[in-house]
C-alpha cells in the first residue's frame, strides 16, 4: 500500500511537477472537508452570480475556485492558472515552469442533493518567464504534462497520469494519506454501457441520433446486444465509472445552441479526461477527430466529447464518418 508521497518520490517525473500534483491533492483534501460538512458549513446553494460560461455559480464553485487559486499561486512551480470559474487567465509565479487549468467543482448541480462531484485539473508546460497570457495556455491536449481529477464520493479518490499510465489513490481520513489503490488502470475495450443525457436526444445531430437509436434496439438491432445506461451529471463520476468498468461517455453537439460546439470545456474537462482515458487504453474523440489533437483557439472553448472503451468509441465515431 503505497502513499502518494512515496509514489511521487519514486516516480521518474520532475520533482517540480510532483510538487504541483501534491499541492493540488492537498488543496482537494481541504475542499473535501468543506463538502463533508455540507449544510453545516453554510456552503450549499447559489452564489448569486453567473460565471463567464453564463452558468449560475454555486457557493462551492466559488469557494473551491478560490482555494485552488490560492494554493496554486503559492506554488513556486506554477506560472499561471486558468479556471472554468475565472473570466481570464491568472498569473502566479512568473518563473514557474507550469500552467494549471482546472474545473474546481465539476458537476456542481449535484452539490445540493449530496451527490458526487469532482475537481479536474490539467498541467501544461509554461512558455517563458514574461507576463502570462491566454495564448500561452492554448496548447493541444497531447502536450499535457499531467492530468487528473479528485472524485468526492463515498470515498475520496485522486486519479492522475503524468504520461505513463493512470494511478488511483484513495484518501484515508484516519491517517490523512492518499493510498495507491489501483496501480495501472486498464480500460476494457468493449462495453455494454453508455452515458449520455438522453433528454437531449431530439436536439443531437443525425449521426449521434442514429448511433444511440441502435444502442437502444439492443439485441433486436444491428449491435446484437443489450446496453445499459448511466448518467451522474458530473463528468468526473461518469469517467471514473468508465475507467473502473468500461463504457462510453458522450456530451454531443446540440441544436439548441448551434453556434456552441458542445457543453463541455476543452481545457478543463475534455483534455484532462481525454489524457486519462487514452493513458488507460481508451479513446477520446470529438465528432471529427481526436480530442488531444485539437489546437485550442480560446481558453473557455467547448467541444463535443465521445470517450471511453476503445472499440465502442470507434463504433460511435464511424457513425459520424459515414
Ligand atoms: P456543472 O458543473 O455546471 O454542474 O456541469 C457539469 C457538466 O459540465 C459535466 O460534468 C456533466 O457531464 C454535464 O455538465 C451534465 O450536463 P447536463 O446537466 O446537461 O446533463
Amino acid at each position: 500500500m503505497k502513499t502518494l508521497d512515496a509514489f511521487l518520490a519514486e516516480s521518474a517525473v520532475e520533482p517540480s511537477l510532483n510538487d504541483v500534483i501534491r499541492r493540488i491533492a492537498t488543496c482537494c483534501e481541504a475542499i473535501n472537508q468543506q463538502l463533508q460538512r455540507g449544510e453545516l458549513a453554510g456552503i450549499l446553494g447559489s452564489a448569486g452570480a453567473d460565471n463567464v460560461q453564463g452558468e449560475t455559480q454555486k457557493k462551492l464553485d466559488v469557494i473551491a475556485n478560490d482555494m485552488l487559486k490560492e494554493a496554486l499561486q503559492a506554488c513556486p512551480q506554477v506560472r499561471g492558472i486558468a479556471s472554468e470559474e475565472e473570466d481570464e487567465v491568472v498569473a502566479a509565479n512568473l518563473k514557474g515552469q507550469y500552467l494549471v487549468t482546472y474545473d474546481p467543482l465539476d458537476g456542481s448541480s449535484n452539490i445540493d442533493i449530496n451527490s458526487m462531484v469532482g475537481t479536474i485539473f490539467s498541467v501544461l508546460k509554461g512558455q517563458g518567464d514574461g507576463p502570462v497570457s491566454e495564448q500561452e495556455f492554448l496548447q493541444p491536449g497531447r502536450d499535457q504534462a499531467a492530468a487528473g481529477y479528485v472524485l468526492y464520493g463515498p470515498s475520496t479518490m485522486l486519479v492522475f497520469s503524468t504520461g505513463d499510465g493512470v494511478s488511483m489513490f484513495t484518501f484515508d481520513p484516519a491517517t490523512n494519506d492518499w493510498i495507491q489503490t489501483v496501480e495501472r488502470v486498464a480500460l476494457a475495450p468493449d462495453t455494454k454501457e453508455f452515458a449520455i443525457n438522453m433528454s437531449n436526444q431530439r436536439f443531437w445531430a443525425e449521426p449521434m441520433q442514429n448511433y444511440v437509436a441502435d444502442l437502444l434496439q439492443g439485441s433486436d438491432g444491428p449491435r446484437g446486444k443489450n446496453f445499459n445506461m448511466r448518467w451522474v451529471a458530473a463528468m468526473v463520476a461518469d469517467v471514473h465509472r468508465i475507467l473502473c468498468r468500461g463504457g462510453l461517455f458522450s456530451y454531443p453537439w446540440d441544436s439548441r445552441k448551434p453556434d456552441q460546439a458542445g457543453k463541455l470545456r476543452l481545457m478543463y474537462e475534455a483534455n484532462p479526461m481525454g489524457m486519462l482515458v487514452e493513458q488507460a487504453g481508451g479513446e477520446a474523440w470529438t465528432d471529427s477527430g481526436r480530442i488531444l489533437d485539437i489546437q485550442p483557439e480560446k481558453i473557455h472553448q467547448r467541444v463535443p466529447v465521445i470517450l471511453g472503451s476503445s472499440e465502442e468509441v470507434k463504433c460511435c465515431v464511424e457513425y459520424h464518418q459515414r
